[in-house]
């Protein structure tokens, strides 16, 4: 009898030890990190001189090319997923929409991080493998070298008068003072990654880079503004709240 009792024990316990090792924690996953451009709620339309800035001038969007760094995720618990710094490229006109984050914990989130531009241990001149992409985001050795952030380029029609803008932006050096313009971005999340809810997509709404805290007006900073801190440091400010949450799925 008292064997009997001795094996049950053995028994239970093996079950409740199996029962555990079934239990083991999920496979970490994939997110999917995508963008989608819209002005003012409005998706995107190339070409389209239909758009209207704070400044109340008239413009259309050719192109569309930025980075995003070193993105990161962090959980309810405050532990944070992030990968080896990276430089992530986006082309909204060429529908380089996404990237992916590997090996992500499955569980609760509550922000996702990035820098918006090419982080700075990444930016200089050949910091980002030498591809087709890269090499025409180059930004000039004689104004710091490095990369774009980005290029952001269209027409716009203000009193009359058509013109181009480039939003260029990019760490400007210039008589010996580097202006930093990159910047860093926290937005709030409040969901479970896993399995089946790993997308999330982030808002761009291009306005923003135009109004609050300046109202920024592409005829009276010109077409060029790469050398121009002040240009570059307005749009800098601006560019806090371009990027949102859209959805996770
Ligand atoms: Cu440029």
């Amino acid at each position: 009898m008292k064997q009997l009792s001795r094996l049950a024990v053995v028994f239970i316990g093996l079950a409740v030890l199996l029962a555990a090792c079934n239990k083991k924690t999920p496979e970490p996953i994939t997110v999917t990190v995508k963008i989608e451009g819209d002005v003012d709620g409005e998706a995107i339309e190339f070409d389209q001189i239909k758009y209207t800035n704070q400044a109340g001038e008239k413009y259309s969007i050719e192109k569309c090319v930025f980075y995003l760094s070193n993105i990161q995720l962090v959980r309810n618990d405050d532990s944070v997923y992030g990968d080896k710094p990276k430089a992530h490229y986006f082309s909204l006109r060429d529908g380089r929409l996404t990237t992916s984050l590997y090996n992500v914990p499955v569980g609760d989130y509550k922000a996702i991080r990035f820098i918006f531009g090419v982080a700075p241990e990444l930016n200089t001149t050949g910091g980002l493998p030498n591809n087709p992409e890269n090499i025409n985001m180059a930004w000039p050795d004689m104004m710091g070298g490095g990369y774009h952030h980005m290029k952001l380029e269209g027409q716009y029609v203000a009193n009359g008068d058509t013109g181009s803008y480039n939003t260029h932006l990019g760490d400007l050096l210039k008589d010996g003072k580097r202006y930093l313009i990159y910047f860093a971005v926290e937005l709030p999340l409040s969901h479970t990654l896993n399995e089946t809810t790993r997308t999330i997509t982030l808002g761009m709404n291009i306005n923003e880079w135009y109004r609050v805290p300046h109202t920024y007006s592409f005829a009276a900073f010109g077409p060029a503004i790469m050398n121009n801190p002040d240009a570059l440091q307005t749009l800098r400010e601006n560019g806090a709240d371009v990027f949102y949450v859209k959805k996770v799925e």
